[in-house]
């Protein structure tokens, strides 16, 4: 029997995902062909070095999806059908605070975690779930109704969620059922085609457009699936050049002399899509929906906690004196990567040089002096997370309204735990997955370098 191993089901699902969606939305083929034009370009600039953060092969296939669900329930499923790709919950995304319009949700990202997951297809889902049970948002009523209306929808076939199962238990799936599991999994994250009840999408929008997209609706969607690009200045030129408009901005760091860290995004307005509607008195008709947009992205060095606090703090200035933001940070971000890295400011994968040193010297124990003197390699581990800030500026961007938020009362309490709890799962923490590649392959070059310890 052919076995299909779960980063392979992974990598197809991506391919087969993204063949849908640029189906549904034509803008997307053209995001995605601009990329590799763009990418194509840094290559042939760039050579060797545009790979430093991921081989061209990853770079090309790779892409993240958002998509939104309502209940804990629906959070659970999810979970289950991206657990038989190999991927896991990582990191807990209060959108609620980080945007200033009515954004109801928590979120975390399902994604790969091991090193060569990553190499292989890093494919990885932004996932968001609804909070009825926020007081700013939901009266009691409306909360009620909604409740009712989420736990009667139905999102994902049996036979699905058993597949499902059985790729997360075995590893791999006999190839044909592979195919069978990729079918209804592209398919259950296709545009709706059941009639939306016009009033009750309608009541929803009022309190927040996000909320309707997600409990205004039986079925959920992908709302957007972004690729990778290596100049993400260079691209947004060209869509602009194409009559495409993007928003305003390139979320995340400025573009500046030196190395790409974190995330860099942007996006293009949702497009308007044809809807069939119910009317109040029973009529069908077609409408349209503004709920799917286009965004890519550029991925840079993660940065370890301090190394965030220093970007956090530099955004929150840039945004005080809106100075040049990218002159702030030539002038207080470390521009090389060998400074991040002695300065532990961002993470590495440490390897030992092959023709090191080999003249009867010891090499010292520090990190600078092993770096300075040719003992180990840093080479940088790539960003795969998201940012709460650009998060909400996407989500944000697409909003028509402000929405609905009385502030007056008292959020309702979810956190990393709560979310754990939804899912059934623990949910990992970023930053210690980073950091814990980065320590066994420090102790790897110790160890190869005969020494205690690298500090
Ligand atoms: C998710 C928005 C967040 C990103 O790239 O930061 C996101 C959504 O719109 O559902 O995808
Ligand atoms: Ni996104």
């Amino acid at each position: 029997m052919v076995m299909v191993s779960q980063g392979r089901l992974r990598a197809a699902f991506a391919r087969r995902l993204s063949e849908m969606y640029g189906q549904e939305v034509p803008a997307y083929r053209t995001l995605v062909e601009v990329s590799q034009k763009v990418n194509d370009g840094v290559l042939r600039r760039a050579g060797a070095g545009a790979e430093r953060l991921g081989s061209i092969e990853r770079v090309t296939a790779e892409r993240h999806g958002a998509i939104r669900v309502g209940t804990p329930a629906e959070l659970r499923q999810v979970a289950r059908i991206f657990g038989a790709l190999g991927m896991r919950p990582v990191g807990f995304y209060d959108l609620r605070e980080a945007a200033a319009s009515a954004v109801p949700v928590v979120s975390t990202a399902f994604r790969p975690i091991a090193a060569d997951e990553l190499a292989g297809d890093p494919f990885r889902v932004f996932t968001s779930m609804l909070t009825p049970a926020d007081p700013r948002f939901f009266d009691p009523d409306l909360r009620q109704r909604l409740e009712r209306f989420l736990a009667a929808r139905r999102l994902f076939p049996p036979e699905l969620l058993e597949l499902a199962d059985r790729a997360g238990r075995e590893r791999e799936l006999p190839r044909e059922q592979a195919e069978r599991f990729t079918h209804l999994a592209v398919q259950a994250f296709a545009l709706g085609r059941e009639p939306i009840d016009q009033a009750w999408y309608e009541t929803l929008e009022r309190v927040s457009a996000v909320a309707a997209d997600i409990g205004g609706v039986t079925s959920t969607h992908i709302n957007h699936l972004t690729p990778r690009v290596l100049d993400i200045d260079e691209l947004y030129a060209r869509m602009t050049e194409r009559g495409i408009t993007m928003i305003d901005q390139i979320q995340g760091p400025p573009r500046w002399s030196g190395p790409d860290v974190l995330l860099r995004q942007t996006s293009f307005r949702a497009l308007a899509e044809p809807r069939a509607l119910r009317r109040p008195d029973g009529g069908l008709t077609t409408g349209s929906l503004r709920v799917r947009f286009g965004e890519v992205e550029a991925r840079g060095i993660a940065l370890t906690r301090t190394g965030r606090e220093r970007y956090d703090d530099l955004q929150v200035r840039a945004d005080a004196h809106t100075a040049d933001r990218a002159a702030l940070w030539e002038r207080e971000f470390p521009a090389t990567e060998r400074d991040l890295a002695i300065e532990r400011l961002a993470y590495f994968t440490y390897r030992t040089v092959p023709d090191r040193p080999r003249d009867g010297r010891r090499p010292g124990s520090g990190l600078a002096d092993l770096i300075d003197h040719g003992w180990v390699r840093a080479e940088p581990i790539v960003y795969e997370d998201f940012l709460p800030r650009s998060a909400a500026g996407i989500f944000q961007s697409n909003l028509t309204g402000q929405g609905l938020r009385d502030d007056s009362r008292a959020a309702a309490d979810y956190d990393s735990d709560w979310l754990a709890g939804a899912i059934g799962a623990e949910v990992l923490d970023p930053f210690t997955l980073y950091e814990s590649r980065q320590r066994r392959s420090l102790e790897d070059a110790a160890r190869a370098l005969g020494l205690p310890e690298i500090t």
